[in-house]
């Protein structure tokens, strides 16, 4: 049987994207949210999100009548859901715990729409196990169908883990250029999968089990992490010894088996700074490098924090006459990484935070792809802040800020810009 309508929960950077790529394709897609305004904004053909190309995609699948956006799910032949996976609330020193509730809230909402011979996809990554709980709160909502923890092929409803792995900013191209990992609950929940994502996937769709795939996703990011907390901890190393990290990094590149990545401000987004706690909280005694990276990465923030502190006093030194109070810093960049609007564990904003909570004198905050309706707090014009800041600290390496010019101020550059 085809799909001939498909469901998408959760209609953020990934799940809109994916809607719109099965939209693209004449598939009918409803599309689904429990954000009123992110539904309304979509059904008008406009998009919530910062991501290149995709008002065009969703612009014409909303026109031409291919997708809609409802808060409700209504029947269909699969399911994806794209719902986040946060962590619980934990305190200091203490391993976050992965928190399933939106993927509960979804499994839950979807479940009464359900029929003999759906598809649930699980896209959110996800801990280990995470697939199967959802297959088993699917199964208690709906006792007069089958699932496949329990009926194996034979089931009425299959489900499948498989891991969205788009890079913001390239989520368009990559959505249909990369491999794909299909992690069925059994054998046939990966067939109708692979059925499923070659309406537009040119990569490999390339099966496995749904333990293995979670596993896969979580694998990729915490090597990211770790490969990040390395070049983090060389930049502090470097800083020790006067030495340029971005040369040292560079020259190091030159030789054929290595490829250092670059150190910044902290790692943030919610994937590389989140999922990796998920192997974590699962065996902590196990994974004591993916663990120090965490710390490594989590920590840089304070020393780019005690770098401006740093900065301050040097300048009120060269300036005697001067206060604190006259101290004026630009803060470039409040978003995750370079060129998006996506301030979720940012830790340029949470220095920007961290500094307008000590510094007596101004701080201005440029971020040229997120307005003030947007932002937690007030938005500089870029020109403004590099006339006036008097230490500039360069958090973010957006395009904006590659031929930046400042009037004599201190520069901190945390991402190698300049
Ligand atoms: N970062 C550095 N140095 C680097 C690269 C990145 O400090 O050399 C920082 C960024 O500034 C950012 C953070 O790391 O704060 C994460 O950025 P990223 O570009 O590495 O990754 P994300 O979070 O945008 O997307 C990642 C991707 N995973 C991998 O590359 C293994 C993407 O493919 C995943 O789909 C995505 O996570 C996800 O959704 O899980």
């Amino acid at each position: 049987m085809s799909f001939e309508t498909i469901s998408v929960i959760g209609l953020g950077y990934i799940g809109l994207p994916t809607a719109a790529m099965f939209a693209s394709r004449q598939k009918k897609v409803i599309g689904v949210d429990v954000n009123q305004h992110a539904v309304d904004t979509i059904n008008r053909g406009e998009i919530h999100i910062v991501e290149p190309d995709l008002d065009m995609i969703v612009h014409a699948a909303v026109t031409e009548g291919f997708l809609k956006a409802v808060t409700t799910p209504e029947p269909a032949d699969a399911f994806l859901i794209a719902v986040p996976t946060p962590f619980k609330e934990c305190g200091a020193g203490e391993i976050p715990q992965p928190d399933l509730k939106y993927i509960e809230a979804a499994s839950k909402a979807l479940a009464p729409v359900l029929k003999k011979g759906d598809l649930v996809i699980l896209e959110s990554t996800s801990p280990v196990g995470a697939t199967e709980q959802m297959a088993k709160w699917l199964a208690e909502a709906r006792q007069d169908l089958t699932f496949p923890q329990t009926a194996g092929i034979e089931a009425d409803v299959n489900v499948a883990h498989c891991p969205e792995r788009v890079l913001p900013g390239h989520v368009v191209r990559e959505l249909v250029e990369n491999d794909r990992v299909i992690g069925g609950m059994s054998s046939r929940c990966s067939e109708r999968s692979v059925e499923l994502y070659k309406a537009f996937v040119q990569g490999d769709c390339v099966i496995t089990n749904a333990r293995t795939a979670e596993m896969a996703k979580l694998t990729e990011n915490s090597c990211r992490d770790v490969q990040i907390a390395f070049a983090n901890e060389l930049s502090i190393i470097c800083d020790k010894l006067d030495i340029n990290v971005w040369e040292l990094i560079s020259l190091a590149n030159r030789h054929p088996r290595i490829n250092i990545l670059q150190p910044g401000p902290g790692v943030g987004g919610h994937c590389i700074a989140v999922d990796p706690w998920f192997i974590v909280s699962k065996t902590p005694d196990e994974s004591r490098l993916i663990h120090t990276a965490r710390l490594v990465n989590d920590s840089k923030p304070e020393w780019v924090i005690d770098k401006v502190k740093l900065a301050i006093a040097d300048f009120l030194q060269a300036n005697p006459t001067k206060t604190a109070k006259d101290v004026t810093i630009g803060c470039f960049g409040l978003a995750f990484k370079a060129n998006i609007d996506d301030l979720r564990e940012s830790p340029a904003l949470s220095i920007t935070k961290s500094i307008l909570k000590f510094h007596v004198g101004k701080v201005l905050a440029v971020e040229p792809n997120v307005n003030n309706n947007e932002s937690p707090i007030e938005i500089c014009p870029i020109e403004k802040a590099c006339k006036e800041s008097n230490i500039a600290l360069l958090l973010v390496d957006h395009d904006e800020f590659k031929n930046i010019k400042f009037n004599g101020a201190t520069i901190i550059d945390t991402k190698g810009i300049l």
